[in-house]
């Protein structure tokens, strides 16, 4: 075991003893739990000591300060790493983790659950757990640095560090972010691997991965270097040459897992749960840390917050630096880091609706997005779109927008390559990292390849605004791989999700508007092929998505039959209607754009949207899942299957998605 101090202040408290702290922090509150992960932190102390003790730019008294250096520990269940940190630290002062905290470990409540989560403590700057996903995430946090400081120079400047487990390299994901890492060269990143080569299962090298993650990085366009992760100025040499480099760098980092345990140290065991007193008593032993559960030494501790106000002064220079910015410059910052929309986006938004119900323009909604963001695009410079190479597909590049490159992040328009999970995880970096408000896009069948990430972005109520388009079987030709069927009601289902699925053009631009002002809430547009009439054709000022479900189309009359429907499905919904009229059955239609946003309006509201009338009858291109909460027992018109491969409007007559079918459902239903 080393025993070097290098802290710069050194002071007589050894570098062993600050990483012990940790070391005991987890050990003990895991016991304390009775559950949890030891071995991480107990492994990975050194590399975390001498990065948060001598490198990591923070002010512990300001946990917010925009030009921190950002600290990602990507294998979240090693959580009491970050949590002692944070306690030792003092990251947020009386509003940070105390000792109280850290006993609470695991409980209903406390602000140290099982795995971190986005803000549960001052200075937790994502949620990890699920493995990869922090790493992916990390590289949309150096991506979002390197664009505000190509917007605000001199004033966004740091890095982005990583620690990550073998978890999180095995993960597929991770391939995807250091994809789009090595080929953006995102020299701020960088990334401990902490090599301990145990996992759940027991020996990883025996059981099941034997890649050469140092080439694997290089071969990524990444620095890599193998050292002793036990050793401080290993750690602190690599640190060094990783930050004058001019590519990202992985820092492969030989640990022991459970570094100090008698018997379970460098196995399995020592992944997760406690340990047990004799394991304990061991590495008391072992690491000569003679002291009670959850003490820590004034010295080590006073130590510790030393390194927690390194920062400070540093911090104080960057505020004289903002101050001295041009008023209008400092106040653009302020308000974007603060996540406020421009003032004037209503007012540019509702003259773009004039427009449209002017122009009465009959085109695909993915078309309709790309008119939208143009003009959503210059009111909002903040927007940052793209494509995980679908872009003329997908419409998301819009007007002059300029894409980013290696040598030139001034752009917003990001290619993430065919990498759908990657992309939507580095979004929710973006977002976290504060500046933007990021957008990604693909086929909307491949949310299946980027849930997870989705799900942790409603997990942590961030905003991101996906675009994806090719939304049912209209998209016709390319047949049921990619025709989503399922994929509505599953993103429905998620708490805190808004999927939004516009009818026409003003329905679009109603959708990105109404996505852009939930803060604290991920969308998702659902955008078609195929084109569509216009249907909003007088102006209204209010935004009538926003509320989830309208009535779009009134009855003459009483009505008898209501029809509800999303998207491509309105406009034969209005067809529908006009054939019932003519049958002398009044019907209305009902848009439903968004669920989730309908079933939080007031009663009074969804009452009313939902109506009387004797018949309501349902019509989606994709499975009834969810509709009952609206239709009760009524038909439903839509799929039951996986779709089928053809011209679109074959297809849609194929699977009997016609107005004569909502017709005949109605009236069969009506006279029943
Ligand atoms: C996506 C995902 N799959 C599975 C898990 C469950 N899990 C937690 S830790 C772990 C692997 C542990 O190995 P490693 O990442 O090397 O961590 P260490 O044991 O070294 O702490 C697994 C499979 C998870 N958290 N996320
Ligand atoms: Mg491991």
């Amino acid at each position: 075991m080393a025993t070097t101090t290098v802290s710069p202040g050194a002071t007589s408290v050894s570098h062993d003893a600050m990483a012990n702290a940790i070391r005991f922090l987890a050990l003990d509150a895991v016991e304390k739990a009775k559950s949890g992960h030891p071995g991480l932190p107990m492994g990975a102390a050194d590399v975390a000591t001498v990065l948060w003790r001598d490198v990591l730019k923070f002010d512990a008294a300001d946990p917010h300060w925009p030009d921190r250096d950002r600290f990602v520990l990507s294998g979240g269940h090693g959580c009491m790493l970050l949590y002692s940190l944070l306690y030792l630290t003092g990251v947020g002062g009386d509003k940070g983790l105390g000792i109280e905290d850290i006993k609470q470990f695991r409980q209903v409540g406390s602000r140290t659950p099982g795995h971190p989560e986005y803000w549960c403590a001052p200075g937790v700057e994502t949620t990890t757990g699920p493995l990869g996903q922090g790493i992916a995430t990390s590289v949309g946090m150096a991506i979002a640095e390197r664009m505000l400081a190509a917007r605000f120079p001199g004033i966004v400047d740091h890095h982005t560090y990583v620690i990550a487990s073998d978890g999180d390299l095995m993960e597929g994901v991770s391939q995807e972010a250091i994809g789009i890492a090595g080929h953006l060269k995102l020299k701020k990143l960088i990334v401990f691997w902490d090599n301990n080569g145990i996992s759940i299962d027991g020996q990883i090298p025996v059981l099941a991965d034997n890649i050469d993650q140092v080439a694997r990085f290089q071969s990524a366009g990444w620095n890599s270097t193998h050292i002793d992760g036990h050793d401080p100025k290993a750690i602190l040499d690599a640190i060094h040459a990783a930050q004058n480099s001019d590519k990202p760098t992985m820092i492969a980092c030989k640990t022991t897992i459970g570094f100090g345990l008698p018997t379970h140290a460098g196995t399995s065991k020592a992944h997760s749960d406690a340990q047990g007193a004799a394991e304990v008593a061991g590495a008391r032993k072992n690491l000569n840390w003679p002291y009670e559960p959850f003490v820590i030494p004034d010295d080590i501790l006073a130590t510790w917050r030393k390194a927690g106000s390194r920062g400070s002064a540093q911090r104080e220079a960057w505020n004289r630096a903002l101050d001295a910015l041009d008023a209008k410059e400092r106040a653009e910052f302020e308000r974007r880091l603060r996540g406020d929309l421009p003032h004037d986006l209503d007012q540019v938004i509702e003259a773009y609706k004039q427009k449209l119900v002017d122009e009465k323009p009959e085109v695909a909604t993915r078309k309709a997005g790309q008119a939208a963001l143009a003009v959503i695009g210059a009111a909002v410079p903040e927007l940052v779109t793209g494509s995980a190479d679908l872009t003329p597909s997908n419409n998301t590049k819009f007007s002059d927008e300029m894409e980013i490159r290696p040598d030139d992040f001034s752009g917003r328009y990001i290619h993430w390559g065919v990498r759908e999970h990657g992309m939507i995880a580095a979004c929710n970096g973006i977002a976290l990292h504060g500046g933007f408000i990021p957008s990604g896009a693909s086929f909307f069948c491949f949310t299946d390849y980027c849930r997870p990430s989705l799900r942790i972005a409603a997990l942590m109520k961030i905003r991101v605004v996906h675009v994806f388009t090719h939304d049912s079987i209209g998209l016709g030709e390319d047949g049921p791989t990619h025709q989503p069927v399922e994929h509505l009601a599953a993103m429905r289902a998620m708490p805190n999700f808004y999927i939004w699925r516009p009818a026409d053009s003003v329905e679009t631009v109603e959708c990105w508007q109404a996505a852009l002002e939930r803060e604290h809430s991920p969308s998702i547009l659902a955008l078609t092929r195929q084109s569509l009439p216009a249907l909003r054709t007088k102006q209204v000022a209010e935004n009538l998505c926003a509320r989830g479900g309208y009535e779009i189309s009134p009855a003459s009359g009483e009505a008898q039959v209501s029809i509800f429907a999303s998207g491509s499905e309105v406009s034969l919904a209005v067809a529908a209607q006009a054939q019932l009229k003519e049958k002398g059955v009044a019907a209305r239609v009902v848009s439903m754009p968004c669920f989730p946003a309908f079933f939080e309006q007031p009663d009074d509201y969804r009452r009313s949207v939902i109506g009387s009338a004797k018949v309501k009858v349902a019509v989606e291109a994709a499975v009834r899942f969810g509709w009952d909460a609206i239709i009760g027992d009524g038909p439903f018109i839509g799929m039951k299957s996986f779709g089928e491969s053809g011209p679109y409007k074959a297809v849609f007559k194929h699977f009997g998605i016609t107005p004569e079918a909502v017709v005949e459902a109605a009236l069969a239903r009506l006279h029943a």
